[in-house]
């Protein structure tokens, strides 16, 4: 209780990071389920909304965006459909080739609309500069309009749209379901999503349509002025009659002030609330992507469930969540766990679920979700947040019984029998391990999988199959926290044996947390580190050039990091990286030496991670491997870039360590709720080490706050100016070759939302 007085003090006298979030209109927090916000990011104008009827997220090109097409997306995670229509200026043959067309969604339209057949979705009026026409066009499911954007132009005839009944000033597209019947029978018609267009009264705007006679072949829709007003405006509309999930508001997803039992909680919470610290707009922006079946992992991408998502933003965020939400977070999860107790990756839902079930020759399956279980990471993020709520949290107490009692009902069983499985499984996984501990007795990819973390491509791990996270900080923290869970009787321990013997849980994390991390130990001597820092500058595809070097400092000293994975031999991917983050985040008892590679990593890039806009996530400049600098360069999805949850997990768990030193280690107040380790660490009383550490926590969010407006997107990239050698932020889209964008909002990326820096 001596630390709760004395921070409180210190609680009162905090000076606040002012986040930069943009102001949203009017709606706030209270009782209201209505949501309505609007984001500017990566080159769109992104639309939110939310009533009791629908919930969909609109994208419109920014009218300063370059490109000539004006793209439209509707994203609905009711079903995961919506609608994605390029819009190209219609060439009279008297204009200017190449004419700009300007397309703005009108504020305050953005609305939930039903049809006579009590289908539901959203509506909106656009304002057209000129005469356009359509050109390409999905309606249906999100994840082909993904296919679409992000697979070089993918399109699959199975999710084309036929033209409806259209006249002058109205023009229904049409997706029917893949699995719905091929009858005419008028109440099947619910089987469709559907794009309408018409024209708001007054508006002069009017339709050609000339319809395709080619199998498959798209129509002709044009929209035309039919005064001498240029300007006009059409209503559009994206429909379907999936059944919308129920919204969490701030006000459910979030403790109130009167329940916090911390002064860091305290805060935290009254920064949501409070207007002026931006944070009351983050609050919606989060609550956007919560449902009370599951919460999503980012819009417009990723509105659907996602188990690592879910779990890591929940363990970030947690500290600040009523049990209602964390509950939902985690019946989620344990609600998708496979027979064997493998946990699900990403639900495929809707009409792309029929679309997946016929590709796996199951057709019979109809639309069932598709549930994926091909990571190694998501099984391995349960225990730590479970445990964390039931035993270290106040939210958690006594909530054990009713929820272990649950029946789940996406499958037989309770939940304790369910994660029973679960654990039995992690520990299957890991007993080889502890019985020998070679490299390939380490966790890998699974058999023919190309992704298996959260650095989703073979890319990402610069081609490696042991992935550091899950090996070095997952396995053990997963098993310790099943460690705790039995000694307080939550759950029992597995039933496993090697050589006849029951092997305690401890033990078995013990030979993890002791022997992984040497196999990606890399060491590149002084005058060896200084030659591969040179090549990386002037490394066509970085081109930094060498001025920056002399901004960085550590010239010739030998540099020492943890590499990003093992190849199938063995060895080490020499990627200096962030994923030291989660072992700061996860782990029991970290080493000194793990903490002297993390102040490594905080230094500037490209010595190390820390650039003026960010920290970036992967950084090849000291990889012998040199075809790698290309690979995961600026305008690779896990290449060079930030990525904002790394950026929460590395500050959050670089102030778990530190506060274990007591008080004011850290520049982030005590939000999350920890039990007081038995002794402080020892590295603790090294007051050279220690300033060490704390000024790498200063460098870490002097870079975060140079992005601060980009704080809650997904993953962005950046520029550099060769004159002043600084950084400045890039949009991923626009370079990356495979289209590859960020979404405007990321629910991972709200972890900061329980981080408060003093
Ligand atoms: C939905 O919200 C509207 C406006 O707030 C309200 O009039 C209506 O009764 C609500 N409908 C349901 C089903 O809650
Ligand atoms: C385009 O406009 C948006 C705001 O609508 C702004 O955030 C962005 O920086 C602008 N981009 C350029 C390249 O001017
Ligand atoms: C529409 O809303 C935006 C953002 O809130 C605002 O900047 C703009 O002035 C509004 N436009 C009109 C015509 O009200
Ligand atoms: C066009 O079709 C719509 C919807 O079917 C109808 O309401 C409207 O009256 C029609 N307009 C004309 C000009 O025929
Ligand atoms: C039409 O479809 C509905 C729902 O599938 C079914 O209940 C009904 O019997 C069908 N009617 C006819 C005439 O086939
Ligand atoms: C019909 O579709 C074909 C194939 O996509 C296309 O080449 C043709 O231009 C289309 N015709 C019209 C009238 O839109
Ligand atoms: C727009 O299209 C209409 C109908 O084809 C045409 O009469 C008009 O001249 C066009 N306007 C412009 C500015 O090209
Ligand atoms: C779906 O369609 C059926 C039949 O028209 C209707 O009764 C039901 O209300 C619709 N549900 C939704 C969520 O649109
Ligand atoms: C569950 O998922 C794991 C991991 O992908 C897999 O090995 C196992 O076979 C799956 N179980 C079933 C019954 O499909
Ligand atoms: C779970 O289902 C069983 C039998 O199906 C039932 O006896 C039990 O009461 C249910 N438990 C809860 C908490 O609903
Ligand atoms: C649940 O149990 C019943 C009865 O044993 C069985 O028929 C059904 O297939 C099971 N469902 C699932 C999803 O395993
Ligand atoms: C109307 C429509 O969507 N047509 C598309 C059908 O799918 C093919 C590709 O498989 C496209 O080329 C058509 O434009």
């Amino acid at each position: 209780m001596v630390v709760l007085a004395h921070s409180l003090g210190l609680g009162l006298a905090l000076s606040l990071l002012v986040l930069g979030v943009r102001p949203a209109p009017s709606t706030s927090t209270s009782t209201s389920s209505l949501l309505s916000f609007q984001i500017s990011s990566g080159g769109n104008e992104n639309f939110f909304y939310r009533d009791n009827q629908t919930s969909a997220q609109v994208l419109l090109t920014s009218p300063n965006n370059t490109a000539s097409a004006r793209r439209f997306i509707a994203a609905l995670p009711a079903g995961n459909i919506g609608a994605l229509v390029y819009f190209l200026p219609l060439s009279s043959g008297t204009d200017e080739q190449g004419e700009h067309l300007g397309l703005t969604l009108l504020n305050d339209t953005l609305t939930s609309t039903a049809d006579e057949l009590d289908n539901v979705g959203i509506q909106a009026d656009l304002l057209f500069s000129r005469n356009a026409t359509l050109g390409v066009t999905i309606v249906g499911a999100v994840r082909a309009m993904r296919d679409y954007v992000e697979g070089g132009g993918t399109m699959n005839s199975v999710f084309n749209y036929t033209l409806g009944e259209f006249n002058e000033t109205s023009v229904w597209l049409r997706h029917r379901y893949i699995n719905a019947s091929s009858s005419s029978n008028q109440t099947q018609n619910y089987k469709y999503t559907s794009l309408h267009l018409s024209v708001p009264s007054s508006s002069p705007a009017r339709f050609s349509v000339t319809p395709n006679t080619t199998v498959n072949g798209a129509p002709t829709i044009n929209i035309y002025s039919s005064t001498q007003d240029t300007d006009f405006q059409v209503r559009i509309r994206v429909l379907s009659n999936e059944t919308s999930l129920v919204g969490l508001n701030p006000s459910t997803l979030f403790l109130t002030e009167g329940d916090a039992t911390t002064p860091g909680v305290l805060v935290a919470l009254q920064r949501l609330r409070n207007g002026s610290s931006g944070l009351a707009d983050a609050a919606q922006q989060v609550s956007f992507l919560t449902y009370e079946e599951k919460f999503t992992a980012g819009g417009w991408r990723f509105l659907t469930y996602f188990g690592r998502d879910t779990l890591i933003a929940l363990r970030l965020l947690m500290p600040i969540m009523t049990s209602e939400s964390i509950e939902s977070v985690l019946s989620a999860v344990i609600e998708r766990a496979n027979s064997t107790g493998a946990l699900c990756h990403e639900e495929t839902i809707g009409d792309y679920a029929s679309f997946v079930n016929i590709q796996n020759h199951q057709p019979e399956l109809g639309n069932e979700p598709f549930y994926d279980y091909k990571m190694i990471d998501t099984g391995l993020l349960l225990f730590p947040a479970l445990a964390h709520y039931f035993l270290d949290l106040p939210q958690g107490q006594n909530r054990q019984s009713q929820f272990l009692a649950r029946n789940a009902t996406l499958q037989n069983g309770t939940y304790a029998e369910i994660l029973e499985r679960i654990s039995t499984y992690n520990y299957a996984r890991a007993l080889p391990f502890h019985a020998n501990q070679s490299y390939n007795n380490l966790l890998s990819l699974r058999p023919g999988q190309p992704v298996g973390n959260w650095r989703d491509s073979n890319e990402g791990l610069g081609f490696g199959l042991y992935p550091f996270d899950v090996n070095t900080a997952l396995v053990p923290a997963s098993l310790r926290a099943v460690e705790r869970l039995i000694e307080e009787e939550i759950l029992s321990a597995p039933i496993f044996h090697v050589e006849e013997s029951q092997v305690a849980v401890g033990s078995v994390a013990k030979s993890w947390e002791e022997n992984t991390l040497q196999f990606f130990e890399v060491e590149v001597a002084g005058e060896e580190a200084e030659r591969r820092l040179k090549n990386f500058v002037n490394n066509p595809s970085v081109n930094l050039g060498e001025g920056i070097l002399s901004k960085v400092g550590g010239e010739n000293e030998t540099t020492r990091f943890y590499a990003l994975s093992l190849k199938e031999d063995g060895s080490p991917v020499e990627v200096l990286n962030s994923d030291i983050s989660f072992n700061l985040m996860y782990s029991s008892n970290v080493s000194k030496e793990l903490l002297e590679h993390v102040v490594n990593v905080l230094r500037p890039y490209p010595r190390g991670l820390l650039t003026n806009i960010g920290m970036v996530v992967a950084n090849p400049a000291f990889d012998s491997n040199t075809t790698n600098i290309g690979i995961l360069d600026r305008r690779a999805y896990h290449g060079t870039v930030v990525w904002s949850f790394q950026q929460g997990l590395m500050a959050g768990g670089l102030a778990r360590q530190l506060n274990l030193c007591g008080m004011n280690s850290s520049i982030v107040m005590e939000v999350d709720i920890n039990p007081v380790p038995p002794s402080v660490p020892s590295w603790c009383s090294d007051t050279q080490f220690l300033q060490a550490l704390s000024d790498a926590e200063k460098r870490l969010w002097t870079s975060i706050e140079g992005a601060s407006e980009n704080l809650f997107t997904e993953v962005w990239t950046y520029a550099f100016n060769n004159g002043t050698n600084e950084f400045t932020v890039a949009d991923l889209a626009s370079l990356s070759p495979s289209g590859t964008e960020s979404d405007a909002i990321q629910l991972w990326s709200y972890g900061f939302l329980g981080l408060v820096k003093e």
